[in-house]
């Protein structure tokens, strides 16, 4: 890797920290990913994104921001990036995976708060995240109340925090609040950028996003082959990549990916043994380097064929259509795209345990696992009547809470193993 001291220390990142973290997640990325065998040649990609993910791609932001581009941050898939798009901006995920620097969230944050919002108050406080250090505005939005109440606190510690706000039912009420709500982040993306929204610019960012999803829901379908083409860990990979990267060249990147595995598919070729037992996840999303649970799964003799998450199908499901020739149509069709999103912060939410059941019958998943974040009350709630209807379909399900330490894996490879046994 190149020297990126000097941006680094620009940003304002604590070096010794961040150093230190980046041996971390290097190492890790070597035992988890890199040990793997029969790997398709296409996640060479990936494996070069992420060895360069707070080096060449900030450095790409940087110079994006030189031109003239604005940086805009978010921690949810319920931000629109057709509209970041639609301003010449780029869009970029802040969520954190790893338990760094716990002790200084602790001391702003309850301590019974869950480790995706910890990570991200330690990576702020801890000054070792080059994305959040990029940004021109960094977007909250109101869904759980931990992250709700988080931005509270978030506030005085970026430039710029601009939060969205969510309806929390199905109702046409709230479907009129969100479109609202886009309009009003719309306006703020034009304040911020001083360019104004066009219905060819917004139709530009709808087909980059569109090209973008389409190819990981390509992705998607082919892991429904058995032998699986591509192990679970090397998919999810894809899916957090998906909210790095420079949108084109990802689409490219996955779409080549997705040629090649068509064509092991073809040939019978699978990375594990035809047969071996199919899981699929279901719940909290993961964000990098959070792997702990598919590297549990995948060292116990299954393998993952789909991601039922924000980083997987639940973030990338639907498209957006670009229909009509006013910028107030095309806000019309990125709001119906996004009031789909089923998290388990609506209630009630039944479109997600009916796309739980489709998504295992699609991908021959003889078992769902559910992940739910220590202290995540939506999911952890949700749970329980996901493993209910699961379980009536004849879809076994195991319910697992963790978070980000190491301290549990030996007890979560018991519990799996056994589980996978029983498939
Ligand atoms: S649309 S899943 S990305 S909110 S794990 S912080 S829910 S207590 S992440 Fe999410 Fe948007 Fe929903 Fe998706 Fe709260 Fe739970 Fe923590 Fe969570």
């Amino acid at each position: 890797m190149a020297d990126y001291t000097k941006m680094w220390s620009e940003l304002g990142l604590d070096l010794k920290s961040h150093d230190a973290l980046l041996s971390i997640l290097g190492s890790a990325y070597g035992d988890i990913f890199l040990s793997q065998k029969n790997r398709p040649g296409g996640m060479k990609y990936f494996d070069f994104v992420m060895s360069e993910v707070h080096g060449l791609r900030i450095q790409e932001l940087m110079e994006a921001k030189a031109q003239g581009r604005i940086v805009v941050g978010s921690y949810c898939v319920f931000v629109p990036e057709e509209l970041i798009l639609a301003v010449n901006g780029v869009s970029v995920g802040l969520c954190a995976g790893a338990e760094f620097n716990f002790e200084g969230a602790e001391e702003v944050l309850p301590r019974n708060t869950c480790a995706l919002i910890k990570s991200a108050f330690g990576f702020k406080l801890g000054k070792v995240c080059p994305y959040l250090e990029a940004c021109d505005v960094v977007v909250g939005e109101n869904t759980c109340d931990g992250k709700k109440k988080a931005y509270e606190i978030l506030g005085p510690m970026v430039k710029d925090l601009y939060v969205i706000d969510l309806h929390q039912t199905k109702s046409e009420m709230g479907r009129a609040l969100l479109k609202e709500e886009y309009r009003r982040f719309a306006t703020k993306l034009e304040n911020v950028s001083g360019r104004k929204i066009t219905p060819e610019s917004l139709k530009k960012g709808i087909e980059i996003v569109n090209a973008k999803r389409a190819a990981v829901k390509r992705l998607a379908a082919i892991r429904a082959a058995d032998p699986a083409p591509i192990s679970g860990l090397d998919g999810l990979l894809v899916n957090q990549v998906f909210f790095y990267d420079d949108p084109i060249r990802f689409t490219d990147s996955v779409n080549k990916l997705c040629d090649e595995l068509e064509d092991r598919v073809k040939k019978g070729m699978g990375v594990v043994a035809p047969g071996t037992t199919r899981v699929m996840v279901s719940g909290c999303p993961m964000a990098v380097p959070n792997w702990k649970l598919p590297m549990l799964i995948e060292s116990s003799n299954a393998v993952i064929v789909g991601e039922e998450s924000c980083v997987g199908e639940r973030g990338t499901r639907w498209l957006t259509e670009s229909k009509g020739d006013t910028v107030e149509d095309l806000l019309d069709t990125i709001t119906e795209r996004y009031f789909s999103i089923d998290c388990a912060v609506f209630t009630p939410n039944p479109s997600r345990i009916d796309y739980v059941k489709e998504m295992a019958k699609r991908l021959s998943a003889q078992g769902v696992i559910h992940y739910g974040l220590q202290f995540c009350q939506p999911y952890i709630m949700e749970s329980g009547p996901v493993e209910k209807e699961l379980e009536k379909s004849g879809i076994p399900t195991l319910r697992l809470e963790t978070d980000y330490s190491q301290e549990d894996a030996g007890q979560l490879k018991t519990r799996i193993e056994a589980f996978v046994e029983r498939l």
